[in-house]
């Protein structure tokens, strides 16, 4: 599902975004000015990057600027960590310089221009980040050799089903790993940005509240409309699944009402492939109602592997405000938890997880903030597929 709309026009000249025309920062203008790379202190001083990046620079090559006399030259190279990805962050938002856009429902884009100095492709991942520590999944563009027209859409109605529009903390970067793949500092690719902008929208959006409801005893049926965006796909490494509601699929129906969630993999899996419930959804099951019988229910839900293989699906539990895995602060067996299920091919299996197993690490546990995700096994072959349905606390017979 593409749930971003991202356009890329590679060295395409439009006269409509007015060519060599500077735009002011003014009151009911287009767009508004988030980096121009003309002066160092904050566009260039506010950058967060990741200790691993590689190098960014001030750039004065009028060969590489869009407009003005300066333009940030990336030297993308990574290597510090091999896990992760040389990243960039670029603020919505500073006191102390006196800007704040983090009202992402005010803005419809973000552009930038992307002069790409390497004779091949360079993937670029952006995506958004929340002040809670949430952030948007990756999305990615292939940056051309030469100058690239990027556009980051903001899908605020998707976008309000995860997070709080109104405290967007940025936009981040991020590329390839060069150093693994024989590069060098010096040979490194360049990717020289300039002219940032955020596009204003003119109708007056603001994120409506998002509309929650569950039958009692559901988590997730897929029933309700609202269902088909509740799960965020993710991965490290980009092999983020696809997913779908569908009624009957190749043969396959529903264990519960109409619909179901079809998950796929185009690519195949790998980078800790997973699907994370928004944490909107957790504050709406009141998981306090069971505390004094833990040992009387059970999470369940059901799950069909339509992968070419016998493969597990991993279920994680996550108490205590955390809203988002990977994250920092997350300790095993004290505020996350998991369990694996094997998934034989081409049937339905019910996963079950008693409250009771999960009370037992803490006794306020269940008055704590929740969190759930699937993770899938890595290596799963490009194509493989799966169904879920039925998210739901279950009375234990
Ligand atoms: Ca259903």
């Amino acid at each position: 599902m593409k749930r971003f709309l991202v356009l890329l026009l590679a060295l395409f000249v439009t006269a409509s975004l007015g060519a060599g025309c500077k735009k002011e920062e003014t009151a009911g203008a287009d767009t508004v000015v988030l980096r121009d790379f003309e002066r160092y202190d904050p566009d260039f001083m506010g950058l967060q990057m990741s200790v691993n990046f590689g190098k960014i620079e001030v750039n004065t090559d009028e060969r590489f600027v869009k407009s003005g006399s300066q333009s940030a030259k990336l030297t993308v190279y990574g290597g510090y960590y091999y896990n992760d990805p040389p990243e960039v962050g670029i603020p919505f938002y500073s006191t102390s310089k006196g800007y704040n856009y983090r009202e992402l429902s005010g803005f419809s884009a973000v552009r930038m221009s992307a002069y790409n100095a390497a004779d091949f492709d360079v993937p670029l991942y952006w995506n958004f980040t929340f002040f809670d520590g949430q952030s948007s999944p990756v999305e990615t563009v292939v940056l051309k050799s030469g100058w690239n027209d990027v556009e980051m859409a903001v899908d605020a109605d998707t976008l309000n089903m995860f997070y709080d529009l109104e405290n967007c903390s940025g936009v981040r970067l991020g590329f390839d790993d060069y150093s693994v793949q024989g590069y060098t500092l010096e040979t490194a690719p360049a990717i020289y940005l300039d002219d940032m902008e955020l596009v204003r929208r003119h109708d007056d959006y603001s994120a409506p509240a998002v509309d929650i409801v569950v039958d009692p005893f559901e988590i997730c049926s897929f029933e309700k409309a609202y269902q088909a965006h509740i799960l965020k796909p993710a991965s490290e490494k980009g092999f983020i699944p696809n997913t779908e509601v569908v009624s009957s699929d190749n043969g396959v129906l529903p264990t519960q009402g109409e619909k179901m969630m079809k998950v796929s993999f185009p690519k195949g899996s790998g980078g800790y492939a997973r699907l994370s419930f928004s944490s909107k959804l957790f504050p709406i099951i009141d998981f306090t109602q069971f505390k004094d019988h833990p040992e009387d229910y059970k999470i369940a839900y059901d799950v069909y592997n339509a992968a070419p293989l016998s493969t597990n699906i991993a279920t994680y539990y996550i108490w205590g405000g955390i809203k988002e895995w990977p994250n920092a602060s997350l300790a095993w067996g004290v505020n996350m938890e998991a369990t694996n299920t094997a998934l034989p091919q081409n049937e339905w299996i019910t996963y079950e997880m008693p409250l009771s197993t999960i009370y037992g690490w803490n006794k306020s546990t269940l008055e704590s903030e929740f969190h759930m995700f699937v993770m899938f096994d890595d290596g799963l072959p490009a194509g493989s597929s799966f169904y879920l349905d039925n998210f739901r606390i279950v009375k234990c017979a």
